[in-house]
């Protein structure tokens, strides 16, 4: 019975992995390694590895219509975003670094890398933000001005791993990372930019009290077909500044 339905699985995958490109497989928390959710090895274990990541379908894309905009998740029984993860990775002190290493990123995908958290009002393992307002932009990087894309250029220049800070005033508690590259060799029309988010489960140590009150945003929502860098032509627009989507970076943690 298991093998009949790995085997359709892995037909179904095979399917969409026509246009697949990547997710973040390594998260590292000071000297901790936390495995990423591997969309190809974890569901054939029994019992499954525990993952802070949650879980994904795969390494493709979906266009920004779709639920999945949220999480990459799965949307399970018409629920927004993506099913918890059974753990988070814990202590994450404030003002600490944590490394995304992404797996390997096809150089024609240009495009933004850009983070985001939440914050859990109760237990993250059991949280799913739904359609609330509840996300806040702490990095962005888009297309420097000799033209270096973060997603390619960037990604090749540091070995794969993106390098985030967690704000140093930021209120200890349960967040979500929600961590995507957003790739644009599609998005010179709408919908054609492709969306690789990736929502890491961590808690926050420390004494801050920062939280940003205002300006938060919904995924789904906070991207349009009108929001400047959604549609984008990457061809026509060489020596062209890059809009950054989303709200503007929160800085009243740092
Ligand atoms: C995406 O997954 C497919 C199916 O397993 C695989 O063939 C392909 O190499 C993967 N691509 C990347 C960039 O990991
Ligand atoms: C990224 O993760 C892969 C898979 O675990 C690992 O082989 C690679 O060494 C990691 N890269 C870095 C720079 O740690
Ligand atoms: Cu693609």
């Amino acid at each position: 019975m298991f093998s009949i339905i790995s085997v359709l699985l892995a037909a179904a995958f095979g399917a969409a992995s026509v246009n697949a490109h990547g997710y973040v497989q390594d998260v590292v928390v000071g000297s901790t390694h936390y495995t990423g959710y591997l969309p190809y090895q974890d569901i054939y274990m029994n019992p499954q590895p525990e993952r802070i990541i949650r879980a994904i379908p795969g390494n493709g894309t979906f266009e920004l219509v779709e639920e999945c905009v949220q999480c990459n998740g799965y949307t399970d029984g018409g629920v927004i975003g993506s099913k918890p993860a059974p753990i988070f990775a814990s202590p994450v002190p404030a003002g600490s670094q944590i490394g995304l290493n992404w797996t390997a990123w096809p150089d024609s995908h240009v495009g933004p890398i850009i983070t985001y958290l939440a914050r859990a009002p109760n237990d993250i393992t059991q949280w799913q933000p739904g359609t609330d307002a509840v996300w806040f932009k702490i990095d962005e990087a888009g297309k420097t001005a000799d033209g270096k894309w973060a997603a390619t250029d960037g990604l090749y220049a540091t070995d794969s791993i993106y390098t985030i800070t967690i704000p140093p005033k930021l209120m200890p508690g349960q967040y979500i990372i929600r961590h995507e590259i957003i790739a644009l060799h599609g998005a010179f029309d709408y919908p054609g930019a492709q969306f690789y988010p990736s929502c890491i489960q961590i808690e926050v140590t420390g004494t801050g009290n920062a939280l940003p009150t205002s300006g938060l945003v919904a995924f789904p929502g906070a991207y349009t077909p009108d929001t400047p860098g959604i549609v984008f032509d990457v061809y026509d627009n060489p020596d062209s500044t890059y809009p950054i989507p989303g709200p503007a970076v929160w800085t009243g943690g740092n």
